[in-house]
Formats: C-alpha cells, sequence, structure tokens
C-alpha cells in the first residue's frame, strides 16, 4: 500500500494507545514471583491471581508459581505471596497462625486506600466504598474496616443506601473503575449527602486514569476498538465500556490475537487497539500482527502522555535477596 492511500479517509488504519499495558503495581507483582522464584527456587504459592491475566499466570505457573485462591491450601512455612491486589487483615493474621513466609506484593496505591479506609474508621466515619462486589481488591479493603464501610455498586445502590449518620460520611473507591461512572455515583450520593467528605487523594490509580483517556482519544475515531485484557481484570473490561461511551463503533475484549473474529473486521477502516495494566506488551503485538495478516497497515501510536512511576519491590523480598530495586 502506498502513503497516498493510507492516507486517504477510506483508507485502512490502525491505531495504537499510549498508555497502555503494564502500570508500575503490575510490573512490581510480576517481578516480585519472579524474584521469589529465583531467590527461593520453586514451589513458590501465590494467594490469588498475582494480577488478573491469564497469560502471566499461565507464564508464572510453567516456572514453578502455584496460585491458590485460600492460604489453607498452602504447606505451613512455605514462601507465599500476596497478590497485586491486596489483602484484609484478617488473611495476613491467619498467615502468621499458618507459619507462612509471606511476601506483599499488594499495589502500594491500593495499600493507599487502605490506609485512607483505617483513618476514616479510626475517626468514627462511615465509608461509603465505591467498587465491584466480589473483587479481591474490594474485599481487602473492606477488611480493614468492615463494621464501617458498605459497598455501592451503581447509581441506584447510591439512591438506596442507608447511613448511620449522613453528616459524618466519607468515599474511597476501588483503583480500577471508570472515572466517568465514579464521579456520577459520587455526584448521585452528594445530592443525598452534602457533607460527604471526599478521599484525601484520587483512588482510581494514574494508570487507569492514563490508560481511559488514552482509548477516549482514539476511540472517536475508530470503527472498532480491540482491548486485550482479561475477563476478570476490571481496568480491562473498564477499557471497553469507555471505548464504546467515547464514540467507537464497536469494542471488544481479547486475551490474546487468537481470539480476534474475521467479522469484527468486516466493512471496517480503522481499528484501535489498547491493553490493559495487567497485560505483557507481547499480546498487543501479536494482535497488531495479526492485523497486519487481514491486510491492515502498520499501527501508528497516538500517545497522551508519558508514564515514569516505579515502585521498590516489597521490603521482605529486598531484605531476603540483599538488593535493592
Ligand atoms: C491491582 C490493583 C489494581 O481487576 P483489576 O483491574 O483490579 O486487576 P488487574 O490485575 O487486571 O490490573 C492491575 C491491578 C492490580 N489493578
Ligand atoms: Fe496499582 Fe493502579 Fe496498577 S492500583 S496495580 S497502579 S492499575
Amino acid at each position: 500500500m502506498t502513503i497516498s492511500e493510507q492516507t486517504r479517509p477510506n483508507a485502512k488504519q490502525v491505531v495504537v494507545a499510549s498508555p497502555r499495558g503494564y502500570c508500575a503495581g503490575v510490573d512490581r507483582a510480576v517481578v516480585t514471583v519472579e524474584k521469589a522464584l529465583e531467590h527461593y527456587g520453586p514451589p513458590v504459592y501465590v494467594r490469588k491471581q498475582i494480577v488478573h491475566n491469564k497469560h502471566v499466570v499461565e507464564n508464572l505457573e510453567s516456572r514453578g508459581a502455584i496460585f491458590v485462591d485460600e492460604l489453607d491450601e498452602v504447606p505451613e512455612g512455605a514462601i507465599t505471596v500476596f497478590s497485586a491486589h491486596g489483602v484484609a487483615p484478617a488473611v495476613k493474621e491467619d498467615a502468621k497462625r499458618r507459619h507462612l513466609q509471606t511476601i506483599d506484593a499488594t499495589c502500594p496505591l491500593v495499600t493507599k486506600v487502605h490506609h485512607e479506609a483505617v483513618r476514616f474508621a479510626r475517626e468514627g466515619m462511615q465509608i461509603l466504598l465505591i467498587g465491584h462486589g466480589g473483587h479481591e481488591e474490594v474485599e481487602g479493603t473492606s477488611g480493614e474496616a468492615p463494621e464501617n464501610i458498605i459497598l455501592v455498586e451503581s447509581p441506584e445502590d447510591a439512591d438506596a443506601v442507608e447511613v448511620r449518620d449522613p453528616d459524618r460520611l466519607a468515599w474511597l473507591s476501588q483503583t480500577t473503575l471508570s472515572v466517568d461512572e465514579t464521579m456520577t455515583i459520587v455526584r448521585r450520593l452528594r445530592e443525598r449527602f452534602p457533607n460527604l467528605i471526599d478521599p484525601p487523594s484520587d483512588d482510581i490509580c494514574y494508570a487507569t486514569s492514563n490508560r481511559q483517556a488514552a482509548v477516549k482519544q482514539i476511540a472517536s475515531h475508530s470503527d472498532l476498538v480491540i482491548v486485550v485484557g482479561s475477563a476478570n481484570s476490571s481496568n480491562s473490561v473498564r477499557l471497553v465500556e469507555v471505548a464504546l461511551a467515547a464514540g467507537a463503533k464497536a469494542s471488544y475484549r481479547v486475551d490474546n490475537a487468537g481470539e480476534i473474529q474475521d467479522a469484527w473486521l468486516e466493512g471496517v477502516n480503522s481499528v484501535g487497539v489498547t491493553s490493559g495494566a495487567s497485560v505483557p506488551e507481547a499480546l498487543v503485538q501479536g494482535v497488531l500482527e495479526a492485523l497486519a495478516e487481514r491486510g491492515f497497515p502498520q499501527a501508528t501510536e497516538e500517545v497522551l502522555t508519558e508514564e515514569s512511576l516505579t515502585f521498590a519491590l516489597p521490603p521482605e523480598l529486598r531484605k531476603a535477596v540483599g538488593k535493592g530495586r
């Protein structure tokens, strides 16, 4: 295809969003398991999926990580990593009782929300936690102050929630929600509870908001937006919703290039591609190659902003390995 053909209004194009893929917390969590495997040797137990990505989990499994749902599946004294989504204090206590050697890979930005919950609860405030029931992060945060936290999952919940004292009320949120939907819920809550206190800083993390803002930029001029990410990855699933709300004619989530359906590409000229915060870049490159095989040109990248945040590895691992990162 010549350059003039590529720039014609109806010519095919592929635009890949940036930022996309791994955030600082995911990189830290995955490297934590890798370094634990290197240092201690397999098996290394991991409570829940270290991050919500099928490929990451399968790859670590092949190297000797064992993923369990609960700590009673871990042998006494074994090395056990807590996932990036965080754990309730009761889980940490259980680990101590079982004499497990734990490494906490909770993302520091999730830990920050835990601290906010503890502080508000200590001050006697009730907390409306905006998030998805059953998600591990919500279970962990709720466990910090179960008596004081009420889960709000939707605008309808915001309209119906009953509180002890409308003047002693704060809200917090899961880190990976849709920014726009969360603001709608907060507006609805504030209509009912004008003295509602905001979190000290945004709970929806930088990576979630940047990936949503970046996909919005490409969605409005995309016939189709392909989001790479696993089905249980909250932030990845939100990217599909955000792309559709921002004007993409269609949007689908895939775990990898093999899941792209030819029917999705019928009559499509412009394809946008992005990925969730737990997705290795190789999977995005696989999608771009699959599009090239179907006659689409090389992708151009639309960069919204650069990210440079990194987190040090968990202190218990740094101490064991004996060098910093
Ligand atoms: C930990 C906290 C937040 O489902 P969700 O989007 O929360 O999780 P992942 O693992 O897909 O994304 C990274 C992450 C880890 N986000
Ligand atoms: Fe942390 Fe946000 Fe990533 S909470 S794990 S930086 S998606």
